[in-house]
């Protein structure tokens, strides 16, 4: 397990509280390996000043990888990664209308040079689980952390 610290490591963002059941998967995941985090609600249509100042500041804050989940016309991960340089993983929530597939084309069919990192629709724990890779790269204890998950994952 990797060592807790106080301060977040990922920032966690999504556009309605209607998401937050599907993100569960995410928080329970990052919670599972230790990874300290910060959540908000925001929309990018709903809510743009706040999504400004929460990402703006981000990387300030110690915030190192976003998760920026949404649903419909996701836009959301495409506008926090217009305002810091971290890294965004998108989730495009499954919707009623087109069953996700708005959500993913949304966020996946970024244009160059605005990269917006995707997981599968409703993809909320390998988000949190992509999230700690790319803490690991730079961080052994988290790499040892996503190393045991997946040669526990092998014995099942
Ligand atoms: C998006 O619209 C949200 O991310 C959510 O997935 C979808 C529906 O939001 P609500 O109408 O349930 O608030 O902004």
């Amino acid at each position: 397990m990797a060592k807790q610290s106080s301060a977040p490591l990922v920032g966690v963002i999504m556009g309605s509280a209607s998401d937050m059941p599907v993100m569960e998967a995410c928080t329970a995941q990052l919670e599972e390996f230790g990874v300290p985090y910060e959540l908000v609600i925001a929309s990018a249509h709903r809510n743009p000043a706040k999504v400004h100042e929460w990402a703006s500041t981000a990387a300030d804050r110690g915030v190192r990888v976003i998760i920026a989940a949404a649903g419909k016309a996701a836009h959301l991960g495409g506008v926090v990664a217009a305002y810091t340089p971290l890294p965004i993983i998108g989730v495009p929530i499954k919707t009623s209308d087109l069953g996700g597939m708005d959500s993913l084309l949304s966020m996946v069919q970024m244009p160059s040079g605005v990269p917006v990192a995707c997981v599968a629709i409703n993809g909320a724990k390998n988000a949190a689980i992509y999230a700690t890779q790319i803490l690991g790269a730079g961080d052994p204890s988290f790499r040892a952390t996503v190393q045991d998950f997946k040669t526990a994952m092998a014995q099942d």
